[in-house]
């Protein structure tokens, strides 16, 4: 039987590496897009050890015509757009920059599909930040958006505009609303993999102290590695429909941190008042967390927790790792890098 060809864009990423793992072992042909630069950002894929069965692509997502020839080139079954400026916070700072990749780039592709071969299945890396501020409650596919960053509102866009081909073109377009999910391959800008890393090189000397911004925000925070199954999943149903992906499970930075540093061998005491507290290590009597303006948004979002009952029925997709394991996976993988002196990337 013929391979299924898929493209990847952003294979460079965290999701990009792990989901190019499950279609390698599902027997794919994977092409995958990278952006040219002066160096490139490959540290995922060959911790993965599958550097070398990826075939590369330069793709960027403000240019329409470059995203057309590559589409073109490898007639692709099926598309994962994973590609996005995902930071939150550069997103206040870049926010036009943004939307041209985070909305505009999405339909780019989208128009390319229904110009080269409407057959071709597409996914879109949809989020659970849509949502944005509002409830402590489960959300689903079914709550309302209300996105409080240029990143979200451009990721609004790029979720309509991919319903919007789906039902206008009856392309197999779908999203996947994706709430937070982190891994070891995880960018140290985002907060979990910044407070596994920051702590071990603490411990290591490397540095002297761990600076958050709101560290009582709480997320539904998953494991990477599950969730590419589910995006999988989505793709290979007979019609397309949006998914929420989540665990259920709602914990604090706060939360996160303290249970990382105690893995990490910190005997943590907090002290202070909300919302200035800091962390003391109890043997050596020095700070070890404390909040940092800087690192504080425009707007934040509080809250975000998700219901998967949907994607639990009808994909038979359920996360399999819990936090507390996800936590330790992340911290001992940051202190095996250390100890083999690796920079933690
Ligand atoms: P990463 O930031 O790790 O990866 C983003 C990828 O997009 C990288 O390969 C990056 O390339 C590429 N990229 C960025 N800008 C452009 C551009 N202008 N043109 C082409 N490629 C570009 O993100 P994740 O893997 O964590 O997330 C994957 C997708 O899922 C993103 O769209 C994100 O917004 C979305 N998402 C992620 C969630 C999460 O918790 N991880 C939750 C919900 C949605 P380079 O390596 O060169 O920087
Ligand atoms: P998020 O992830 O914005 O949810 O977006 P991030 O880890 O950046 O922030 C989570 C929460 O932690 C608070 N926070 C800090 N965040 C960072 N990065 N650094 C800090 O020092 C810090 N201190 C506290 C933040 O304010 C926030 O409330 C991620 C990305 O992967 C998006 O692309 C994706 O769409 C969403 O998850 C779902």
């Amino acid at each position: 039987m013929k391979k299924k060809v898929a493209l990847i864009t952003g294979i460079t990423g965290q999701d990009g590496a792990y989901l190019a793992n499950l279609l390698l072992n599902k027997g794919y042909k994977i092409y995958g897009t990278y952006r040219r630069s002066s160096s490139l950002n490959l540290w995922r894929l060959e911790e993965l050890g599958i550097l070398d069965s990826i075939e590369f692509l330069s793709l960027e997502l403000l240019e329409k015509s470059n995203i057309e020839r590559v589409i073109r080139l490898i007639q692709p079954d099926e598309i994962y757009n994973l590609a996005a400026q995902s930071f939150v916070s550069l997103s206040f700072e870049n926010p036009i920059y943004t939307a041209q990749a985070d909305a505009l780039g999405v339909l780019r592709i989208l128009e390319s599909i229904r110009m080269i071969n409407k057959k071709i299945k597409f996914y879109q890396a949809s989020s659970s930040e849509m949502f944005g501020e509002g409830t402590s409650k489960k959300l689903n596919e079914g709550s309302r958006f209300h996105p409080r960053s240029p990143y979200a509102i451009s990721k609004v866009f790029g979720h309509y505009i991919t319903v919007n081909y789906r039902e206008a073109y009856g392309i197999f377009a779908c999203s996947g609303i994706l709430f937070n999910h982190e891994s070891p391959l995880r960018g140290t800008e985002f907060v979990t993999r910044k407070i596994t890393s920051t702590l071990v090189e603490i411990q290591s000397g490397r540095k002297k102290i761990l600076e958050l911004g709101n560290y009582y925000a709480r997320r539904d925070w998953g494991f990477a590695g599950d969730f590419v199954e589910g995006i999988w999943k989505m793709m290979q149903t007979d019609k397309p429909k949006d998914y929420i992906l989540a665990t259920g499970e709602d914990h604090s930075v706060k939360e996160f941190a303290t249970l990382a540093a105690k893995l990490i061998g910190f005997d943590l005491i907090w002290k202070g008042s909300k919302p200035n507290e800091y962390a003391v290590d109890k043997s050596t009597n020095k700070i070890l967390i404390k909040k940092n303006n800087e690192y504080y948004r425009p707007s934040d979002v509080s809250f975000l927790k998700g219901n998967a009952q949907a994607a639990r029925k009808h994909l038979d997709w359920k996360p399999k790792v819990k936090f507390k394991d996800l936590v330790k996976i992340m911290v001992e993988s940051d202190k095996k890098k250390a100890l083999k002196g690796k920079i933690l990337n």
